[in-house]
């Protein structure tokens, strides 16, 4: 029996993380993998969906300080790696999460513009090295993934941010896909289909079994 791994699914709003993911759990049930725990940044504990509701919240009244919103991903991040991951593939689980410290690299690195060192030693006082096995990283133009993301309806606190706020936020992300050998990078703004099977190419490659 392979030896359970961790995978992330990373990318601007509307890029299809949520979509992906479910290919991705369909692609491991096929490969004989029934033991698998989906999860969400930031959430996916009590403590990390109350932070989730919080900096999502495009009704607060304070503003949210970039640095406070950079503690509360990690807080969460915590939480989720310490209460459910780590557990999860000590128990033989595989573990697919849609988003991960890449994420706060990206938004809160590039989008909020806050130094990258400060950023790495929170992480590394936080998780330390811990880190997935794969992340598939979606890319997309943000102008085109705020259009899919729009189609649902009321937006969030992120979703409220000017373009340009996702274009830094796209450009970080670029820079770790040159950087981070396990971040794979899918064209994201192709058809469903055509997404769908970039993705499963990028697992089938991963060598994770
Ligand atoms: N955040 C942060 O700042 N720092 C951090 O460290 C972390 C997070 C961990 C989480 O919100 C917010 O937190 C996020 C970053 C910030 N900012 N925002 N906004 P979220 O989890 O609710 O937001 P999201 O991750 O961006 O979710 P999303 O908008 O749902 O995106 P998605 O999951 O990538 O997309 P989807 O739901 O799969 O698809 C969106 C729509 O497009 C849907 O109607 C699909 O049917 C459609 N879709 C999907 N793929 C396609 C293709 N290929 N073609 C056409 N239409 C498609």
């Amino acid at each position: 029996m392979s030896t359970p791994k961790f995978i992330v699914i990373e990318g601007l709003e509307g890029a299809g993380k949520s979509t992906a993911l479910k290919a991705i759990e369909s692609y491991l049930s096929e490969k004989g993998i029934s033991s698998v725990v989906t999860c969400r940044e930031p959430g996916g504990t009590l403590m990390g969906e109350a932070i989730r509701s919080i900096v999502k919240d495009n009704t607060i009244d304070e503003k949210i300080d970039s640095r406070t919103e950079l503690l509360l991903m990690y807080a969460s991040r915590i939480q989720l790696v310490e209460n459910i991951i780590k557990p999860a593939l000590a128990d033989g689980k595989w573990v697919v999460c849609d988003r991960f410290y890449y994420s706060t690299f990206a938004y809160q690195g590039g989008g909020r513009d806050i130094d990258v060192d400060i950023i790495q030693n929170i992480h590394d006082a936080s998780i330390g090295e811990f880190k997935p096995d794969l992340t598939v990283y979606m890319d997309i133009d943000p102008k085109l993934g705020l259009a899919r993301a729009a189609g649902r309806g009321e937006l969030d606190r992120f979703e409220l941010e000017k373009v340009e706020f996702f274009e830094r936020t796209r450009d970080m992300y670029l820079k770790l896909v040159d950087t981070s050998s396990e971040m794979k990078p899918v064209d994201a703004s192709q058809s469903i289909e055509n997404v769908r099977e970039q993705v499963l190419q990028v697992l089938e490659e991963g060598a994770l079994f």
